[in-house]
This record gives C-alpha cells, sequence and structure tokens, in this order.
C-alpha cells in the first residue's frame, strides 16, 4: 500500500450459490490481495444461509474487510470485475449466482448514486450479511484511520434471533 495517501476500511459481502463456492471465495481473497494499494485486512467464517428473495439452493456468505487507497467507485469496478471473472450471470433480479460481491461500507462515507449506494441499503435486514459482518468487526480492530468511525450494527442478542429464523449457519472458517 503506497503510505501517504488517505485509507478507508471497506467492507465486502460475498455471496453464491451455484459451482464451488469455497472455492470462488478464495479466488476472490487473492485477487481482492492482488490490488493496487488494496489489502485484505481480514475475513469472516463461511456461513451457509437460506435464500432471501431469492430461488435455488443455499446460498454461502461472508464477509471481507479490506484497506484500500481506491475510491468507492473504483472498489466497486474492482468488485465487478471479479464478478466478471467468475462468470456471473444476471438473468433475472436474484437469480441463482456463481459470486455477488456487495460493497456494504466505505469508511463511512454516504453515498447515494444510481451505480452505487452505501452504506449497503438493505445490509440491516439481512442477517446473511450482518452475522459474518458482525463476527468480523468484533475481530478487527476499530478503524481509526478515518472519521466514518464503524459500522453500528444490532445487538448480538438480535443478530443471533434474526440468524435463527432466516436459517443462518456458521461453517469453518474461510482460509485463503
Ligand atoms: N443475495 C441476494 C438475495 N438473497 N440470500 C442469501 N441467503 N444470500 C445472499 O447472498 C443473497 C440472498 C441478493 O444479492
Ligand atoms: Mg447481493
Ligand atoms: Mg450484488
Amino acid at each position: 500500500m503506497s503510505m501517504g495517501l488517505p485509507s478507508f476500511r471497506a467492507y465486502v459481502g460475498l455471496g453464491g450459490n451455484l459451482g464451488d463456492v469455497p472455492a470462488t471465495f478464495r479466488d476472490v481473497l487473492a485477487r481482492l490481495a492482488a490490488v493496487p494499494s488494496t489489502e485484505v485486512e481480514g475475513v469472516s467464517s463461511l456461513y451457509r444461509t437460506k435464500p432471501v428473495d431469492a430461488t435455488g439452493p443455499d446460498f454461502l456468505n461472508a464477509v471481507v474487510a479490506v484497506r484500500t487507497s481506491l475510491g468507492p467507485l473504483e472498489l466497486l469496478g474492482v468488485l465487478q470485475s471479479i464478478e466478471r471473472a467468475h462468470n456471473r450471470e444476471r438473468p433475472y433480479r436474484n437469480a441463482p449466482r456463481t459470486l455477488d460481491l456487495d460493497l456494504l461500507w466505505f469508511g463511512g462515507l454516504e453515498l447515494n448514486r444510481p451505480e452505487l449506494t452505501v452504506p449497503h441499503p438493505r445490509m440491516h435486514q439481512r442477517a446473511f450479511v450482518l452475522a459474518p459482518l458482525a463476527e468480523l468487526v468484533s475481530k478487527l480492530p476499530p478503524d481509526t484511520a478515518n472519521q466514518g468511525g464503524n459500522p453500528v450494527l444490532p445487538e448480538a442478542s438480535a443478530i443471533e434471533a434474526y440468524s435463527q429464523t432466516q436459517g443462518i449457519e456458521r461453517l469453518n472458517e474461510l482460509k485463503p
């Protein structure tokens, strides 16, 4: 990471329900680690989750934290290129997918643009995001590098309750 440029912590949600999803997620980690001015700061466990507003097999979900000097739209472009490398297709809304990468949080920045809204507008309703995100936020040192602070999440007991009703199961660690 080039020193001197401001950097931000971003949280990225990973999801997939087609193909060898753990292998796909490991490849995502390797590709993110290779992005200029970007480091992987941490990864949640892997979670098996029931589809929400979606059909097809159960999903696997996880969350990754990166520190980056890229801008939010540049990082979004990187995420979209990684989705394309995994042959992400969009035949209809919430169709089964090899890989979905969602920018959940970018250094506390609030952005509302046609191409990107951060923080992610639906993350607080979705246990498949909240459970891995809360795990990872609690594992990492607080982000003091910028004004934006850390995502404010529901209490652990509330996330646990959502996880029960939404059928979220923590699996193993996602090792690169
Ligand atoms: N993603 C969606 C819609 N529904 N359900 C689960 N369990 N996991 C997801 O990642 C997911 C979903 C839209 O991107
Ligand atoms: Mg998504
Ligand atoms: Mg998406």
